[in-house]
Protein backbone atom coordinates (compact mmCIF):
# COMPACT_ATOMS: atom_id res chain seq x y z
CA UNK A 1 0.00 0.00 0.00
CA UNK A 2 1.18 3.17 -0.49
CA UNK A 3 1.87 6.27 1.70
CA UNK A 4 -0.88 8.15 -0.27
CA UNK A 5 -3.14 5.20 0.04
CA UNK A 6 -2.78 4.89 3.62
CA UNK A 7 -3.17 8.37 4.24
CA UNK A 8 -6.60 8.07 2.66
CA UNK A 9 -7.61 5.04 3.92
CA UNK A 10 -6.87 6.20 7.69
CA UNK A 11 -7.10 10.27 7.55
CA UNK A 12 -10.52 11.69 8.87
CA UNK A 13 -10.19 14.72 6.34
CA UNK A 14 -9.82 12.25 3.71
CA UNK A 15 -12.60 10.45 4.73
CA UNK A 16 -15.03 13.35 4.92
CA UNK A 17 -13.93 14.47 1.72
CA UNK A 18 -14.68 11.21 -0.03
CA UNK A 19 -18.29 11.67 1.34
CA UNK A 20 -18.40 15.33 0.34
CA UNK A 21 -20.51 16.40 -2.27
CA UNK A 22 -18.11 17.49 -4.66
CA UNK A 23 -16.58 13.85 -4.43
CA UNK A 24 -20.27 12.99 -5.65
CA UNK A 25 -20.34 15.74 -7.99
CA UNK A 26 -17.20 14.50 -9.43
CA UNK A 27 -17.73 10.85 -9.66
CA UNK A 28 -20.65 12.11 -12.10
CA UNK A 29 -18.56 14.53 -14.15
CA UNK A 30 -15.54 12.66 -14.84
CA UNK A 31 -16.85 9.10 -14.70
CA UNK A 32 -14.34 8.46 -11.63
CA UNK A 33 -14.79 6.35 -8.14
CA UNK A 34 -14.67 8.74 -5.66
CA UNK A 35 -12.08 6.96 -3.89
CA UNK A 36 -9.52 7.30 -7.28
CA UNK A 37 -10.89 11.11 -7.57
CA UNK A 38 -9.64 11.70 -4.30
CA UNK A 39 -6.48 9.56 -5.21
CA UNK A 40 -5.78 11.51 -7.81
CA UNK A 41 -6.35 14.48 -6.28
CA UNK A 42 -3.75 13.43 -3.68
CA UNK A 43 -1.00 12.26 -5.86
CA UNK A 44 -1.23 16.11 -7.65
CA UNK A 45 -0.96 17.20 -3.90
CA UNK A 46 2.15 15.76 -3.41
CA UNK A 47 3.83 16.06 -6.47
CA UNK A 48 3.35 19.83 -5.93
CA UNK A 49 4.95 19.53 -2.72
CA UNK A 50 1.53 20.66 -0.82
CA UNK A 51 0.62 19.65 2.61
CA UNK A 52 -2.25 17.29 2.72
CA UNK A 53 -3.98 20.11 4.58
CA UNK A 54 -4.25 21.57 0.67
CA UNK A 55 -6.19 18.35 -0.53
CA UNK A 56 -9.70 20.02 0.20
CA UNK A 57 -9.03 23.39 -2.06
CA UNK A 58 -7.37 20.84 -4.69
CA UNK A 59 -10.71 18.87 -4.89
CA UNK A 60 -12.87 22.05 -4.72
CA UNK A 61 -10.88 23.57 -7.37
CA UNK A 62 -11.17 20.53 -10.08
CA UNK A 63 -14.67 20.14 -9.19
CA UNK A 64 -15.80 23.73 -9.84
CA UNK A 65 -18.52 23.76 -12.22
CA UNK A 66 -17.13 26.91 -14.06
CA UNK A 67 -14.09 25.72 -15.94
CA UNK A 68 -11.51 28.15 -17.39
CA UNK A 69 -10.81 29.27 -21.17
CA UNK A 70 -7.80 27.96 -22.38
CA UNK A 71 -6.51 29.28 -25.66
CA UNK A 72 -3.84 26.65 -27.06
CA UNK A 73 -1.75 27.99 -29.89
CA UNK A 74 1.22 26.15 -31.74
CA UNK A 75 3.64 27.24 -33.94
CA UNK A 76 7.17 25.28 -34.73
CA UNK A 77 6.93 22.29 -33.26
CA UNK A 78 5.54 18.52 -33.80
CA UNK A 79 2.69 18.50 -32.09
CA UNK A 80 4.44 16.05 -29.26
CA UNK A 81 3.14 18.08 -26.62
CA UNK A 82 -0.55 17.42 -27.17
CA UNK A 83 0.22 14.17 -28.64
CA UNK A 84 1.75 13.50 -25.14
CA UNK A 85 -1.34 14.90 -23.49
CA UNK A 86 -3.84 12.98 -25.42
CA UNK A 87 -1.93 9.58 -26.75
CA UNK A 88 -1.20 8.50 -23.08
CA UNK A 89 -1.50 4.89 -23.11
CA UNK A 90 -4.42 5.57 -20.94
CA UNK A 91 -7.01 8.07 -21.45
CA UNK A 92 -7.15 9.44 -17.72
CA UNK A 93 -5.32 12.57 -18.00
CA UNK A 94 -6.73 13.13 -21.46
CA UNK A 95 -10.17 12.87 -20.05
CA UNK A 96 -9.47 15.24 -16.63
CA UNK A 97 -7.93 17.76 -19.04
CA UNK A 98 -10.35 18.51 -21.05
CA UNK A 99 -13.23 18.36 -18.62
CA UNK A 100 -10.90 20.45 -15.86
CA UNK A 101 -10.63 23.18 -18.80
CA UNK A 102 -12.81 24.51 -21.51
CA UNK A 103 -10.90 23.88 -24.34
CA UNK A 104 -11.73 27.17 -26.49
CA UNK A 105 -8.90 26.99 -29.56
CA UNK A 106 -6.86 24.68 -30.39
CA UNK A 107 -5.47 23.68 -33.97
CA UNK A 108 -4.89 20.17 -33.42
CA UNK A 109 -8.38 19.30 -32.18
CA UNK A 110 -11.28 21.89 -33.39
CA UNK A 111 -13.57 19.84 -35.34
CA UNK A 112 -14.17 23.36 -37.19
CA UNK A 113 -11.20 25.04 -39.61
CA UNK A 114 -10.47 28.44 -41.37
CA UNK A 115 -12.06 31.85 -40.86
CA UNK A 116 -14.78 29.80 -38.30
CA UNK A 117 -12.25 28.83 -35.72
CA UNK A 118 -10.61 32.26 -35.65
CA UNK A 119 -13.22 34.07 -34.62
CA UNK A 120 -14.70 31.53 -32.45
CA UNK A 121 -10.56 32.37 -30.77
CA UNK A 122 -11.73 36.12 -30.89
CA UNK A 123 -15.20 35.38 -29.41
CA UNK A 124 -13.47 33.37 -26.33
CA UNK A 125 -10.90 35.94 -25.98
CA UNK A 126 -13.17 38.79 -25.94
CA UNK A 127 -15.59 36.87 -23.56
CA UNK A 128 -13.12 35.76 -20.97
CA UNK A 129 -10.19 39.05 -21.55
CA UNK A 130 -7.92 39.44 -18.46
CA UNK A 131 -8.94 35.27 -17.69
CA UNK A 132 -8.22 33.06 -19.52
CA UNK A 133 -4.87 31.14 -20.16
CA UNK A 134 -2.98 31.26 -23.21
CA UNK A 135 -0.75 28.21 -23.27
CA UNK A 136 1.82 28.45 -26.07
CA UNK A 137 3.18 24.99 -28.04
CA UNK A 138 6.14 25.37 -30.34
CA UNK A 139 8.35 27.87 -30.66
CA UNK A 140 8.20 31.55 -32.39
CA UNK A 141 9.80 32.53 -35.49
CA UNK A 142 11.08 36.07 -35.54
CA UNK A 143 13.28 36.03 -38.61
CA UNK A 144 12.12 38.31 -41.80
CA UNK A 145 9.06 39.61 -39.76
CA UNK A 146 7.96 36.25 -39.06
CA UNK A 147 7.14 35.00 -41.88
CA UNK A 148 8.09 31.83 -41.62
CA UNK A 149 4.76 30.77 -39.24
CA UNK A 150 1.33 32.35 -40.30
CA UNK A 151 -1.72 30.89 -38.62
CA UNK A 152 -4.67 32.49 -40.53
CA UNK A 153 -3.04 34.68 -42.50
CA UNK A 154 -0.97 36.11 -39.07
CA UNK A 155 2.33 35.87 -38.30
CA UNK A 156 3.21 33.57 -34.89
CA UNK A 157 4.64 36.48 -33.75
CA UNK A 158 1.50 38.69 -33.77
CA UNK A 159 -1.20 36.02 -32.55
CA UNK A 160 1.12 35.35 -29.79
CA UNK A 161 0.94 38.95 -28.48
CA UNK A 162 -2.13 39.63 -29.58
CA UNK A 163 -3.67 36.51 -27.41
CA UNK A 164 -0.98 37.25 -24.46
CA UNK A 165 -2.50 40.97 -23.84
CA UNK A 166 -5.53 39.76 -22.40
CA UNK A 167 -4.38 36.32 -20.65
CA UNK A 168 -4.71 36.11 -17.16
CA UNK A 169 -1.56 33.31 -17.20
CA UNK A 170 0.72 32.28 -19.74
CA UNK A 171 2.47 29.01 -20.19
CA UNK A 172 4.76 27.54 -22.48
CA UNK A 173 4.70 24.10 -23.07
CA UNK A 174 7.43 22.12 -24.46
CA UNK A 175 11.13 22.94 -25.55
CA UNK A 176 10.22 24.39 -28.32
CA UNK A 177 7.96 27.45 -26.74
CA UNK A 178 9.73 27.36 -23.42
CA UNK A 179 13.55 28.28 -24.79
CA UNK A 180 13.41 27.51 -28.76
CA UNK A 181 14.03 23.71 -28.36
CA UNK A 182 14.40 22.10 -31.58
CA UNK A 183 13.50 24.09 -34.33
CA UNK A 184 16.17 26.62 -32.57
CA UNK A 185 18.82 24.69 -33.17
CA UNK A 186 22.36 26.22 -34.69
CA UNK A 187 22.08 27.57 -37.54
CA UNK A 188 18.44 28.58 -36.40
CA UNK A 189 17.56 29.98 -39.94
CA UNK A 190 14.32 31.19 -38.58
CA UNK A 191 14.82 32.66 -35.96
CA UNK A 192 13.01 30.55 -34.02
CA UNK A 193 12.16 31.83 -30.14
CA UNK A 194 10.71 31.26 -27.31
CA UNK A 195 7.37 32.76 -26.22
CA UNK A 196 8.99 34.20 -22.93
CA UNK A 197 11.32 36.07 -25.10
CA UNK A 198 8.72 36.91 -27.70
CA UNK A 199 6.31 38.55 -25.29
CA UNK A 200 9.51 40.16 -23.57
CA UNK A 201 8.22 38.45 -19.79
CA UNK A 202 8.45 35.67 -17.76
CA UNK A 203 6.41 32.83 -18.40
CA UNK A 204 6.06 29.70 -16.72
CA UNK A 205 7.47 26.66 -18.80
CA UNK A 206 6.57 22.86 -18.91
CA UNK A 207 9.98 21.92 -20.98
CA UNK A 208 10.34 18.08 -22.56
CA UNK A 209 10.55 17.00 -25.62
CA UNK A 210 7.69 16.61 -25.14
CA UNK A 211 7.05 17.47 -21.73
CA UNK A 212 5.38 14.86 -19.00
CA UNK A 213 1.49 16.04 -19.20
CA UNK A 214 1.35 15.28 -15.34
CA UNK A 215 3.72 18.27 -15.24
CA UNK A 216 1.27 20.13 -17.14
CA UNK A 217 -1.57 19.19 -15.43
CA UNK A 218 -0.26 19.77 -12.02
CA UNK A 219 0.62 23.82 -12.92
CA UNK A 220 -2.97 23.76 -14.33
CA UNK A 221 -4.63 22.14 -10.92
CA UNK A 222 -2.62 24.89 -9.04
CA UNK A 223 -3.95 27.66 -10.98
CA UNK A 224 -7.51 26.44 -10.33
CA UNK A 225 -6.85 26.28 -6.75
CA UNK A 226 -4.64 29.36 -6.13
CA UNK A 227 -5.13 31.66 -8.77
CA UNK A 228 -1.81 32.02 -9.41
CA UNK A 229 0.92 29.63 -11.02
CA UNK A 230 3.11 27.84 -8.93
CA UNK A 231 7.11 28.75 -8.22
CA UNK A 232 9.30 29.04 -10.64
CA UNK A 233 13.31 28.31 -10.98
CA UNK A 234 15.05 31.37 -12.78
CA UNK A 235 13.91 29.41 -16.06
CA UNK A 236 10.26 29.79 -15.51
CA UNK A 237 9.74 26.11 -14.74
CA UNK A 238 7.78 25.04 -11.36
CA UNK A 239 10.12 24.10 -8.90
CA UNK A 240 8.06 21.20 -7.83
CA UNK A 241 9.08 19.02 -11.22
CA UNK A 242 12.30 20.78 -12.39
CA UNK A 243 13.74 21.09 -8.70
CA UNK A 244 16.15 18.30 -8.98
CA UNK A 245 18.64 16.91 -11.20
CA UNK A 246 17.59 13.70 -13.20
CA UNK A 247 21.46 11.64 -11.67
CA UNK A 248 20.03 12.27 -8.05
CA UNK A 249 16.96 10.15 -8.71
CA UNK A 250 17.77 8.22 -11.31
CA UNK A 251 17.73 4.16 -10.59
CA UNK A 252 21.73 3.73 -12.34
CA UNK A 253 22.63 6.06 -9.77
CA UNK A 254 24.62 3.73 -7.61
CA UNK A 255 26.63 2.27 -10.60
CA UNK A 256 27.82 5.93 -11.36
CA UNK A 257 29.06 6.57 -8.04
CA UNK A 258 30.48 3.03 -7.63
CA UNK A 259 32.17 3.50 -11.06
CA UNK A 260 30.69 1.07 -13.25
CA UNK A 261 29.93 2.37 -16.40
CA UNK A 262 28.31 0.97 -20.11
CA UNK A 263 30.78 2.08 -22.51
CA UNK A 264 29.22 0.77 -26.06
CA UNK A 265 25.96 0.41 -26.36
CA UNK A 266 25.31 -3.70 -26.04
CA UNK A 267 28.41 -3.99 -23.81
CA UNK A 268 27.92 -6.03 -20.88
CA UNK A 269 27.79 -2.95 -18.70
CA UNK A 270 24.69 -1.98 -21.35
CA UNK A 271 22.98 -5.06 -20.65
CA UNK A 272 23.49 -5.22 -16.72
CA UNK A 273 21.71 -2.13 -16.47
CA UNK A 274 25.35 0.30 -15.65
CA UNK A 275 25.16 4.12 -15.36
CA UNK A 276 25.17 5.64 -18.81
CA UNK A 277 27.31 8.67 -18.25
CA UNK A 278 30.09 7.68 -20.50
CA UNK A 279 27.73 7.23 -23.54
CA UNK A 280 26.67 10.91 -23.20
CA UNK A 281 23.75 10.77 -20.23
CA UNK A 282 23.07 14.19 -19.88
CA UNK A 283 21.30 13.57 -16.66
CA UNK A 284 24.38 15.16 -14.17
CA UNK A 285 23.20 18.54 -15.30
CA UNK A 286 19.14 18.15 -16.46
CA UNK A 287 16.84 19.21 -13.90
CA UNK A 288 13.63 17.18 -14.32
CA UNK A 289 11.46 14.76 -12.64
CA UNK A 290 11.35 11.41 -15.48
CA UNK A 291 12.53 9.04 -13.00
CA UNK A 292 10.13 9.78 -10.33
CA UNK A 293 7.32 10.50 -13.17
CA UNK A 294 8.26 8.33 -15.96
CA UNK A 295 5.91 8.50 -18.99
CA UNK A 296 2.70 7.06 -20.76
CA UNK A 297 1.17 5.30 -17.72
CA UNK A 298 3.08 1.97 -18.39
CA UNK A 299 5.18 1.13 -15.28
CA UNK A 300 8.61 0.79 -14.33
CA UNK A 301 11.11 1.48 -16.74
CA UNK A 302 9.52 3.79 -19.10
CA UNK A 303 11.39 6.56 -19.20
CA UNK A 304 14.63 7.44 -21.42
CA UNK A 305 17.30 6.44 -19.40
CA UNK A 306 15.10 2.82 -17.98
CA UNK A 307 15.18 2.11 -21.87
CA UNK A 308 18.77 2.12 -21.44
CA UNK A 309 19.37 5.06 -23.46
CA UNK A 310 21.06 8.07 -22.38
CA UNK A 311 19.03 11.03 -21.54
CA UNK A 312 19.59 14.25 -24.16
CA UNK A 313 18.60 16.82 -21.87
CA UNK A 314 15.56 17.92 -23.84
CA UNK A 315 14.39 20.09 -20.41
CA UNK A 316 17.64 21.79 -20.91
CA UNK A 317 18.23 25.07 -22.94
CA UNK A 318 21.80 25.06 -23.61
CA UNK A 319 21.82 21.04 -23.38
CA UNK A 320 19.62 19.60 -25.24
CA UNK A 321 19.34 19.64 -28.71
CA UNK A 322 22.64 21.55 -28.30
CA UNK A 323 25.48 19.73 -27.20
CA UNK A 324 26.11 16.33 -29.31
CA UNK A 325 24.48 13.58 -27.64
CA UNK A 326 27.83 11.48 -26.95
CA UNK A 327 29.60 14.41 -24.98
CA UNK A 328 30.21 14.14 -21.86
CA UNK A 329 27.79 16.13 -19.26
CA UNK A 330 29.15 18.75 -17.04
CA UNK A 331 28.81 17.21 -13.33
CA UNK A 332 26.64 19.76 -11.40
CA UNK A 333 27.22 18.14 -8.05
CA UNK A 334 28.87 14.47 -7.56
CA UNK A 335 27.66 13.88 -3.82
CA UNK A 336 26.31 10.37 -3.47
CA UNK A 337 23.20 10.38 -1.93
CA UNK A 338 21.76 9.29 1.16
CA UNK A 339 19.81 6.55 -0.14
CA UNK A 340 20.88 4.27 -3.02
CA UNK A 341 18.87 2.65 -5.40
CA UNK A 342 19.40 -0.93 -5.20
CA UNK A 343 22.78 -1.74 -7.25
CA UNK A 344 21.65 -4.73 -8.76
CA UNK A 345 18.66 -3.27 -10.18
CA UNK A 346 17.95 -5.54 -13.61
CA UNK A 347 18.26 -3.44 -16.87
CA UNK A 348 14.81 -2.10 -17.65
CA UNK A 349 13.04 -2.47 -14.42
CA UNK A 350 13.34 1.14 -14.02
CA UNK A 351 12.90 3.41 -10.90
CA UNK A 352 10.33 2.85 -8.40
CA UNK A 353 8.84 4.99 -5.73
CA UNK A 354 10.95 2.98 -3.18
CA UNK A 355 14.40 3.18 -4.99
CA UNK A 356 14.43 6.47 -6.08
CA UNK A 357 16.33 9.22 -3.80
CA UNK A 358 15.29 9.73 -0.15
CA UNK A 359 14.36 13.63 -1.55
CA UNK A 360 11.57 12.01 -3.77
CA UNK A 361 10.06 9.71 -1.56
CA UNK A 362 7.38 11.58 -0.78
CA UNK A 363 6.66 12.86 -4.79
CA UNK A 364 7.69 9.10 -5.49
CA UNK A 365 4.98 7.49 -3.86
CA UNK A 366 2.34 10.11 -5.10
CA UNK A 367 3.20 9.58 -8.54
CA UNK A 368 3.55 5.73 -7.87
CA UNK A 369 -0.38 5.90 -7.15
CA UNK A 370 -1.59 8.37 -9.89
CA UNK A 371 0.15 5.94 -12.10
CA UNK A 372 -1.55 2.80 -10.36
CA UNK A 373 -4.89 4.80 -10.40
CA UNK A 374 -4.32 5.98 -14.22
CA UNK A 375 -3.54 1.83 -14.60
CA UNK A 376 -6.79 1.00 -12.74
CA UNK A 377 -8.53 3.62 -15.02
CA UNK A 378 -7.01 2.07 -18.48
CA UNK A 379 -7.77 -1.31 -17.03
CA UNK A 380 -11.41 -0.02 -16.99
CA UNK A 381 -11.18 0.92 -20.70
CA UNK A 382 -9.33 -2.41 -21.63
CA UNK A 383 -11.90 -4.23 -19.87
CA UNK A 384 -14.72 -2.75 -21.75
CA UNK A 385 -12.84 -2.67 -24.99
CA UNK A 386 -12.75 -6.60 -24.43
CA UNK A 387 -16.76 -6.83 -23.91
CA UNK A 388 -16.92 -5.60 -27.09
CA UNK A 389 -17.72 -8.41 -29.75
CA UNK A 390 -14.44 -9.38 -31.62
CA UNK A 391 -15.62 -8.00 -35.02
CA UNK A 392 -15.72 -4.52 -33.83
CA UNK A 393 -12.49 -4.35 -32.77
CA UNK A 394 -9.59 -2.98 -34.86
FE1 LIG B 1 7.31 18.43 -30.32
FE2 LIG B 1 5.99 20.20 -28.59
FE3 LIG B 1 9.24 18.66 -28.83
FE4 LIG B 1 8.57 20.96 -29.32
O1 LIG B 1 6.92 19.20 -27.70
S1 LIG B 1 7.76 16.95 -28.72
S2 LIG B 1 9.22 19.46 -30.97
S3 LIG B 1 9.24 20.38 -27.35
O2 LIG B 1 6.82 21.80 -28.97
O3 LIG B 1 5.50 19.24 -30.02
FE1 LIG C 1 21.58 7.89 -14.37
FE2 LIG C 1 22.66 9.20 -16.34
FE3 LIG C 1 23.28 9.83 -13.84
FE4 LIG C 1 24.16 7.57 -14.89
S1 LIG C 1 24.71 9.65 -15.56
S2 LIG C 1 23.24 7.84 -12.88
S3 LIG C 1 22.44 6.96 -16.21
S4 LIG C 1 21.30 10.05 -14.80
FE1 LIG D 1 14.24 14.36 -21.73
FE2 LIG D 1 16.21 13.34 -20.36
FE3 LIG D 1 13.81 13.30 -19.39
S1 LIG D 1 15.94 13.23 -22.56
S2 LIG D 1 12.54 13.06 -21.19
S3 LIG D 1 15.01 15.12 -19.81
S4 LIG D 1 15.31 11.70 -19.21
Amino acid sequence: MSAIEFWLKTSRVAKSLERSDELGAAERRFGIPRRDFLQFAATLVASMGLPSSALGAVVNAMTQSKRPSVIWLQFQECTGCTESLLRAEHPTLEKLILELVSLDYHETLMAAAGHQVEEARKAAMEANRGKYILVVEGAIPVKENGIYCKVGGQTAVDMVKEVAAGAAAVISIGSCASWGGMPATAPNPTGASSAGSVLGKPVVTIPGCPPSPYNFLSTVVHFLTFGALPEVDAKGRPKFAYGRLIHENCERRAHFDAGRFALQFGDEGHRQGWCLYKLGCKGPETYANCPQLLFNDCGVGAWPVGTGHPCIGCTEEGVGFTKPIHALADLKTVTPPVQFARPAEPQGVGATAVTAGTAAVLGGLAIGAGLKLADKLGKKDDEAASKEPPEKKP
